[in-house]
């Protein structure tokens, strides 16, 4: 791993299970397998001190299978900053962009959370105010209504090409609505 990058979290469907439906207290302070294919939330204090220390970029990759090939995309963000607990741990940008090079571009799906401050199951912070949607989605997230994507969801098995209307299941943007099998974040530090 290049110097100055931190991995925020991966999920992804294989045998190594790490349950994402989890409290506030987890979501704050990390939990899971932090090995280099593991499933793992590195914590959103850890993530609101590494990226107010110094400027940051963050790189969404989402593994979709299409059409029976698998294809993993990219997006980017400069200026990648998650406030403190007392906040919520909202995040903010300055950009989004595809990225260049040989790797495929994504859907930026962040935009539609700016803002928002994070929730879990026992901390209800979302738009929807007759239902906790961290509990619909049965994951952690800055959710704003509970009918939206579910990035820290159940990943799906390669088996399963199109997302289906189930909430729990882990979901981004896609323009031909494929299912995503794996979800991952991480922030580097930008260079002066
Ligand atoms: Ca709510």
């Amino acid at each position: 791993m290049p110097q100055g990058q931190t991995q925020f979290f991966k999920r992804r469907s294989d045998s190594n299970y790490v349950n994402f439906t989890r409290p506030w207290e987890d979501y704050k302070n990390g939990f899971g397998n932090f090995s280099e294919t593991g499933n793992f939330w590195t914590g959103l204090d850890m993530i609101y001190h590494v990226t107010n220390n110094r400027p940051h970029s963050m790189q969404v990759f989402i593994l979709f299978k299409e059409d029976g090939i698998l294809v993993r995309r990219w997006h980017f963000y400069t200026g990648f900053k998650v406030s403190s607990e007392n906040y919520g741990y909202n995040f903010t940008f300055s950009s989004s962009a595809s990225p260049g090079g040989n790797k495929n571009p994504g859907i930026d799906g962040m935009s539609a959370f700016l803002g928002a401050r994070f929730s879990t199951y026992d901390v209800d912070n979302d738009n929807d105010n007759n239902t906790n949607c961290a509990n619909v989605h049965q994951s952690g997230w800055w959710f704003t209504t509970c009918d939206g994507y579910n990035p820290t969801g159940q990943p799906q098995p390669p088996s399963v090409q199109y997302k289906t209307s189930d909430p729990t299941q882990l979901s981004w943007p896609h323009s031909l609505n494929y299912s995503s099998i794996s979800f991952g974040m991480f922030v580097f530090a930008e260079k002066n």
